[in-house]
């Protein structure tokens, strides 16, 4: 692909992100019918996402809705440092541009990190310099525009899913004690600078979010108007991890990394999502 139609193609997944039919401000909605597939933290991790989009098989499974988070910053370097997770984050893109209706995005720390160059060491290397590096090793003197394009492309991520169910998909929960000063209006309105801040924005909050306890879930469900949450972000080591009955998380960068499977038309409790966890490793594609 050359530079022109890497920067068309997140354009057009960009453009589809910004004019999705369910989407309002900041929330995708999902329809009361077919399935959705909701995978954790991808980071670059290709054996699973190709497991993923093969088992979807999204052309011949049109009720089925997909949501991915995560996508970049992973293993892939070379021996310069340059880091390739952009192929997988191209390749999602082109998923977006064929199957808009199917495919979702949840905005996570490492695009905003992305977004803003900076935020995220891996020892004493920048992964955002080295996901650049990646980028200007591919295209050259057009690395600056597929950048750009990227940069466009992961600012129309939405923040949150909400599922018909009551099930409500975002890629962490702000931290307890930001919970009570938290700017709920975030999810129902254009964004500006400020609610992508370290430590102070909305959007910074929702998405850094650790080590939230059931009771801080509790509140947070009370102020958005849901009952689980399905989140990434922390790492977890057998593939996902229940967080009291309100809240699981799950991760698909590893063997053991998991996809859940749901159907739109059913009402799940915690110990029942965890029943429809499918294990990348069992995946047979
Ligand atoms: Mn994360």
């Amino acid at each position: 692909m050359t530079s022109d139609q890497v920067v068309e193609t997140f354009g057009s997944a960009t453009e589809e992100n910004q004019i999705d039919p369910l989407r309002d401000q900041q929330i995708v909605t999902l329809p009361a019918e077919g399935e959705v597939w909701i995978a954790g933290d991808m980071h670059d991790h290709r054996r699973n996402f190709d497991k993923l989009l093969k088992a979807a098989d999204l052309p011949n499974n049109p009720q089925r809705h997909l949501i991915l988070q995560e996508l970049i910053h992973g293993e892939h370097f070379d021996e310069t440092g340059a880091e390739e997770s952009w192929q997988t984050l191209l390749r999602a893109a082109e998923l977006k541009a064929d199957y808009s209706g199917q495919v979702h995005f949840l905005l996570a720390n490492h695009d905003l990190a992305q977004i803003q160059g900076k935020g995220i060491m891996k020892g004493s290397i920048s992964v955002c310099e080295a996901f650049n590096k990646g980028v200007k090793k591919a295209f050259g003197s057009s690395g600056g525009m597929v950048q750009v394009a990227i940069t466009e492309f992961l600012l129309s991520f939405p923040l949150g899913i909400r599922l018909p169910n009551g099930i409500f998909c975002c890629h962490s929960i702000p931290q307890d004690d930001q919970v009570p000063t938290f700017d709920f209006s975030v999810f129902n309105r254009p964004l500006i600078g400020a609610d992508y801040m370290r430590k102070t924005g909305p959007v910074y909050q929702l998405i850094w979010g650790r080590h939230v306890t059931p009771d801080g879930v509790k509140q947070f469900a009370d102020q958005v108007g849901a009952n689980i949450f399905v989140t990434g972000h922390q790492p977890q080591e057998m593939g996902y991890g229940v967080n009291g009955d309100q809240h699981l998380i799950i991760a698909s960068d590893h063997n053991q990394g998991v996809v859940l499977q749901l159907n739109l038309a059913e009402s799940y409790e915690v110990p029942a999502l965890v029943r429809r966890l499918k294990k990348f490793v069992a995946m047979d594609v």
